[in-house]
């Protein structure tokens, strides 16, 4: 592991503080830090109390659970584990009967800006339907399907009826290739598949489903029965007679109730595939009550979230935040909430503020990469800048994905928030299922750059390497203490890994997160980056291996090695250093080898995994032992001057060819 020590100079100078807002504090669900303190007292003097009190207000139990947390196979820790519930019940039917059934659930907006509202009574009725259209095919609880969706109504409801059913569900984002799909669909053996004909983003077509159809043909796919498709677009699809039914006609003659399936508390309720420092992405798997109850508390706790909220998570529902902010908590809270299918810049990078001037959106949750290229947008086109919409319904903005730096944070405040609405910058992961260290709106002084305070109930700390607190001020390993409800559960297939990766022995039984960070002396937490060799590339996150293997799976490819450098826009961007089988290739024809290598990368894994910049060289820098010697390729691609000794080096001269762009 390397710790992250660069980076992070801007944020430690970092001095203002802005304390919380009157209005906002007075009507607060956790008012003042007075309260803030309680609840965090409350949970460290009875853990177990604690989170069994929050278990039984916040979630409707179908056999009510008797014990809290069982720590007998640590670290597979379980939560609430003889109780029984139906998540899908408890985002959807526990509205029937209230006010809220027919309060609107989610405005989707489409692409090309056409508006669809649906009701929570009308959201409950189609994910019955489709529940319904499933069941009658033979699925059933333990199931797995593979979910490959653009942000849609639809997305929401196969989530919630595969859920409905005590089926598993793993969504893979929309633009990950065939490969990545074929991966995950033999990793968890899933036996169906749902899938789109196309998607539509920033007013251009994109094929969905030729992209299973391939995965499916890859082989190794035995177990897939159907391939459900939704019809977005009318685009043309190649049909596989006895596999492939349109999501309609699944649904067609199944109108009317649901019974949802009572599943045990741990029940696996998604695998959800990221990326680590080894080998292929890893498959994250939840348990049903414990993240359910974490989604929807850090929904009414972080976001504050109230009865007349319009509330807007940008994430795609393929990534974690879109699972926990938008398919999950905000329903259990039943929110209304904005659902987008398209992008930010089209059709002009005013678009997110004219969605909340249209939709009077007064919760917007988005992340620092957004927020920098939408920041160069409206320099670039004074048309486009927030300044220029009504953002008045705006009363908390959130970040999420990666750090935000103070100047980023500062524009968000000023220009968005209009220097009156608190911005949450959020800190978590895919494994930790919701929140973990952010402010609280109607609590927390902020300052811009920190994500601040843990949540009552989480014990975050920073250690060495042997697992010892450093004080503050000395950046360390990020760890959390205790167990919480919403962890991880383990690696689906691979418990071994998920003990390796999560829980070395060194780490005293500590949960490690993988990010470096540092507490000043407030006791606010500052996070530098990931420690291992994990990319953070628009949010997204990208192993460097992932990125090698499908590299050195080209046939024109030796070696590669990947790093990352600062990106003004996308955080870090990826900088691949490529060894040719052949000779050192020149002029255009390194350019087009470049050009093929990238294209490669895309259909390899997803076009988020391009390389920004290839370098070739004759060979890569290597210890006596033969190991890469990623610190200093890390420095050649910021183009920063080498310090380090480097006679080991057989040939020197190579540092100068990598140091050449293509
Ligand atoms: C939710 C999500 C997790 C990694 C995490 C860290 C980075 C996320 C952050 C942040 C600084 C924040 N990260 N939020 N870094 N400040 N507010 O993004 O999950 O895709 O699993 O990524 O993202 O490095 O370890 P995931």
């Amino acid at each position: 592991m390397r710790m992250a020590s660069t980076d992070i100079k801007s944020v430690l100078v970092e001095n203002r503080v802005f304390p919380p807002f009157a209005d906002i504090e007075k009507n607060a669900t956790i008012s003042g830090m007075q309260a803030y303190d309680d609840l965090v007292k409350e949970a460290q003097q009875d853990p177990n109390e604690f989170w069994g009190r929050l278990a039984k207000e916040h979630l409707n139990w179908t056999t009510p659970f008797t014990q809290v947390l069982d720590e007998s196979e640590a670290p597979f820790y379980k939560w609430f584990s003889d109780g029984e519930l139906n998540v899908s019940a408890n985002c959807l039917d526990r509205h029937l009967g209230t006010p809220t059934e027919n309060k609107t659930a989610i405005i989707f907006e489409t692409d090309d800006g056409k508006v669809l509202r649906v009701t929570y009574r009308e959201l409950y009725d189609r994910v019955c339907e489709f529940a319904n259209g499933l069941k009658a095919l033979g699925y059933k609880k333990g199931d797995r399907a593979i979910i490959y969706l653009p942000m849609s109504i639809e997305a929401v409801v196969a989530m919630q009826a595969c859920v409905r059913l005590g089926m598993i569900h793993s969504v893979v984002f929309g633009g990950f290739s065939s490969k990545s799909i074929h991966e995950r669909l033999v990793d968890v053996g899933a036996s169906l598949v749902i899938t789109a004909d196309e998607q539509m983003r920033g007013g251009k077509t994109i094929a969905l489903k030729p992209a299973v159809d391939e995965a499916i043909a890859t082989g190794g796919c035995q177990a897939v029965r159907h391939v459900v498709v939704y019809r977005r677009t009318g685009g043309n699809v190649q049909w596989h007679e006895g596999r492939d039914l349109w999501m309609h006609d699944v649904c067609q003659g199944q109108a009317g109730p649901c019974e949802p399936v009572p599943v045990n508390a741990e029940h696996p309720l998604f695998i959800l595939y990221t990326s680590g420092s080894t080998g292929k992405p890893k498959g994250v798997q939840h348990a049903s009550a414990g993240y359910l109850l974490w989604a929807s508390l850090t929904v009414k706790w972080a976001f504050d979230a109230k009865e007349s909220d319009v509330y807007w998570c940008t994430a795609d529902v393929g990534w974690i935040t879109g699972h926990t902010y938008i398919v999950y908590g905000p329903l259990a809270a039943g929110v209304t909430q904005v659902m987008f299918e398209g992008v930010p810049t089209y059709p002009n990078a005013g678009r997110f503020w004219e969605m909340i001037q249209r939709h009077e959106v007064s919760i917007f949750y988005t992340a620092p990469t957004a927020i920098r290229s939408l920041i160069k947008a409206a320099e670039a086109q004074p048309e486009c800048h927030p300044r220029k919409y009504d953002l008045n319904s705006l009363r908390i903005i959130g970040s999420v994905g990666e750090p935000i730096n103070p100047e980023a944070w500062m524009w968000y405040f000023k220009e968005v928030g209009r220097e009156r609405c608190p911005i949450l910058d959020t800190w978590w992961q895919t494994e930790t299922g919701g929140h973990m260290i952010t402010p609280l709106p109607g609590v927390t002084p902020l300052k811009p750059g920190s994500c601040t305070l843990p949540l009552p109930g989480i014990e975050m700390a920073i250690v060495d390497e042997t697992g010892t607190d450093v004080k503050s001020g000395t950046g360390g390993f990020l760890v959390v203490k205790r167990p919480w409800p919403a962890m991880i559960r383990t690696i689906w297939g691979d418990p071994e890994r998920f003990k390796k990766n999560y829980f070395p022995p060194e780490m005293k039984g500590y949960y490690l997160a993988g990010d470096g960070a540092q507490r000043d002396t407030d006791g606010y937490f500052w996070i530098m980056g990931r420690v291992d060799d994990v990319l953070n590339v628009s949010g997204h996150r990208l192993g460097t291996m992932e990125i090698e293997s499908a590299l050195v799976s080209h046939s024109l490819v030796a070696e590669a090695a990947v790093v990352g450098r600062p990106d003004d826009t996308t955080g870090e961007a990826i900088v691949a250093f490529v060894v040719l089988k052949r000779s050192l290739p020149e002029g255009d024809e390194a350019a087009k080898i470049a050009k093929e290598l990238r294209d490669w990368v895309a259909k390899e894994i997803g076009p988020i995994a391009k390389p920004k910049d290839i370098r070739f060289g004759e060979n890569l820098p290597k210890t006596r032992s033969g190991k890469i010697m990623r610190r200093l390729l890390r420095n050649v691609a910021r183009g920063e001057e080498i310090t380090q000794d480097v006679s080991t080096l057989e040939n020197p001269t190579i540092l100068d060819q990598l140091s050449q762009s293509v």
